[in-house]
């Protein structure tokens, strides 16, 4: 069959989208130089970038990195994991809560967890009623299909929310960093006679070679509150319950069970808690804390969960900060 013509109903833009309006042309592009008016114009003989010298940029970027360390070893709340799950918590936090400095810790380089897929290898992201509400609450667009909702791509959901929870300006990602161990207090009040007092960082690759170089100690973070989301077990996942098992300060891993949607969801939203003092547990790593079934590729448990994680954190906040003075 001959290739169809363009249909006549898609018209040719008259210019370039650069400078039929967005975001040069008419509406030029900000900036006050002559470069940027000529780039506004289209422009592009003469077209130079400002002047730079190399340790400008090295120093800008190591500047900050090291300003944020500083201003975030001392931290209100650290999230551990930027899944769909710890971006969630992150964002519900950011937005309740201002004032506090949150710290997002995730060993990968990217960020997402396993969210930038739908399940399988496949596009789209499907939400069970009514995580549908979250989505409305960051923008993103998804197709009724009765009891739950389809967004077109998992990808457009945790790009937005990332985007979003980026912005916000009490918020800063440490990726490429991995959470190696917690910091702990003695608590005789306390189940397991520990409370959670911060984690212990290392950049992830230093973390990888732990066994063939010589001691790489890590560094530190303290804040009252943690919120693991670490996902089920796997080479990294479900860090905290397991590392809390391994201190005494929980008796085993439930281990998670087999996939079942309705039972699943349900329990992972309604069991997101506090479960040692100072560590708040949310995502799929729960499944591994309390023998919870899998859900599968279906995620609105995860944006509830990490609602209902903030919720968590917020109503006892006040009281582990007056405790972790120390
Ligand atoms: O890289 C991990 C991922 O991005 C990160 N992470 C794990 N251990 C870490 C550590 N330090 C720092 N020690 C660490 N970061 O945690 C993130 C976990 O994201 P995830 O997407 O795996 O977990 P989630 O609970 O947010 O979402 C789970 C998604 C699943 S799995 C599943 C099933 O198998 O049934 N169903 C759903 C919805």
């Amino acid at each position: 069959m001959a290739p169809s013509a363009v249909s006549a109903d898609v018209a040719e833009p008259a210019t370039l989208p650069h400078k039929g309006g967005i975001p040069v042309g008419s509406t030029k592009l900000s900036g006050n130089s002559d470069a940027a008016a000529d780039v506004a114009d289209g422009k592009w003989k003469d077209f130079t970038f400002e002047p730079i010298r190399e340790s400008q940029i090295a120093r800008t970027m190591a500047r900050r990195y090291f300003n944020d360390l500083d201003k975030y070893a001392e931290s209100d709340i650290v999230i551990i994991g930027a899944g769909s799950c710890g971006l969630s918590t992150a964002y519900t936090l950011a937005k309740a809560r201002p004032d506090l400095k949150i710290a997002i810790i995730e060993a990968s380089v990217s960020p997402g967890g396993g969210a930038w897929l739908g399940g399988q290898l496949f596009s789209a992201m499907i939400m069970r009623k009514p995580a549908d509400t979250f989505l409305t609450e960051i923008g993103v667009p998804f197709e009724e299909e009765g009891n739950y909702v389809v967004v077109k791509h998992a990808a457009l959901f945790t790009s937005t929310l990332l985007s979003k929870v980026l912005s916000f300006p009490n918020v800063k990602l440490f990726n490429a960093t991995t959470v190696e161990d917690l910091i702990t207090r003695r608590d005789e009040s306390a189940p397991g006679g520990i409370r959670i007092a911060g984690v212990v960082t290392n950049w992830t690759l230093v973390a990888m070679h732990h066994d063939d170089q010589s001691c790489m100690d890590p560094s530190t973070i303290n804040a009252p509150i943690i919120v693991s989301t670490t996902g089920h077990d796997g080479p990294f996942g479900a860090f905290s319950a397991k590392r809390l098992v391994s201190m005494g300060a929980l008796d085993k891993l439930g281990g998670m069970r087999g996939l079942d949607m309705n039972t699943a969801e349900d329990a992972i939203v309604k069991r997101t808690r506090e479960i040692v003092p100072g560590l708040i547990c949310g995502g799929m790593e729960l499944s591994e804390v309390d023998g919870a079934n899998r859900m599968g590729p279906t995620f609105g448990a995860m944006a509830l969960s990490g609602v209902k994680a903030a919720e968590e954190a917020l109503a006892v906040f006040e009281l582990r900060k007056k405790q972790n003075t120390i």
